[in-house]
């Protein structure tokens, strides 16, 4: 009778250390982001650099809304970070599901920079831990990016550089301090503009075209939700995840957002 009650507290012991351990087999939020209204007109410029290649006239969508769903939405938990102690820190980045998207990849085409929003992860609160970020000119123009690091109304130069050539590429970092957000502009063509949102996890993602919204692998816990898009700001929800369970939050924007 003893044997059998030791055998079964070993069972039992083995089971959860795995478990522990497997964060792969965690919890998920689902949801979907949507827009109510009628989204603001496209900001118009004139070309005076390359008109020849980027078009006379250029119309700028800061917020593109395509059936009622806002695209380029990024959705990350807020609240799951390796300073909270939720995690202990484990070489770079969080235990449980790893960091990967250390630097961001853009490309310079048509005059724009693509895709006009995305996420970049730091590893660290030092200068080793800062994400960066890889473009690529596919023009025969000159693009020179120039990213800011941006808090509130506030805005921080990083850097700028050239690349003349088609096939020109760079990769730099984004020393960001305490801001979460970077802007990108070309210092040759003013309607080039492309966001980032720094992450300090790996619990995020970017919205489907549909809005339709995953992150998987989540450890069970309470956690702050926010949904960001560079002009409409961010919203915040909190969202409890069960062991291995599921959540649900969506999103509604509306508005024309800030400035830009
Ligand atoms: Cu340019």
């Amino acid at each position: 009778m003893n044997r059998m009650i030791v055998l079964l507290a070993l069972i039992f012991l083995v089971g959860t250390a795995q478990a522990g351990n497997v964060y792969a087999a965690g919890g998920s939020v689902t949801g979907k982001i949507s827009y109510e209204g009628t989204p603001p007109p496209p900001e118009h410029f004139t070309v005076s650099k390359n008109p020849e290649f980027c078009g006379a006239e250029r119309d700028f969508f800061h917020i593109t809304v395509k059936k009622g769903v806002v695209q380029g939405v990024a959705v990350l938990i807020e609240n799951l970070d390796y300073k909270t102690g939720k995690f202990k820190k484990k070489g770079k980045g969080v235990s449980g599901k790893p960091m990967e998207t250390n630097v961001a990849t853009m490309i310079g085409e048509n005059c724009a920079f693509l895709p006009f929003t995305g996420v970049v992860e730091r590893l660290g609160s030092g200068k080793k831990g800062a994400p960066g970020l890889q473009i690529t000119n596919n023009d025969t123009v000159i693009h020179n990016p120039h990213p800011f690091e941006v808090r509130g109304a506030a805005r921080r130069s990083l850097w700028n550089k050239g690349l003349p050539e088609q096939g020109d590429k760079l990769n730099e970092l984004l020393r960001v301090k305490k801001g979460n957000q970077v802007k990108i502009q070309c210092d040759q063509h003013d309607f080039m503009h492309a966001w980032l949102r720094v992450a300090t996890n790996a619990y995020w993602t970017m919205a489907a075209n549909d809005g339709s919204y995953k992150i998987d692998g989540i450890p069970a816990g309470k956690y702050n939700l926010v949904a960001w898009h560079p002009i409409l700001g961010e919203q915040k929800t909190e969202v409890t995840v069960g062991d291995g369970g599921s959540a649900e939050a969506s999103f509604t924007f509306s508005g024309p957002g800030r400035g830009r």
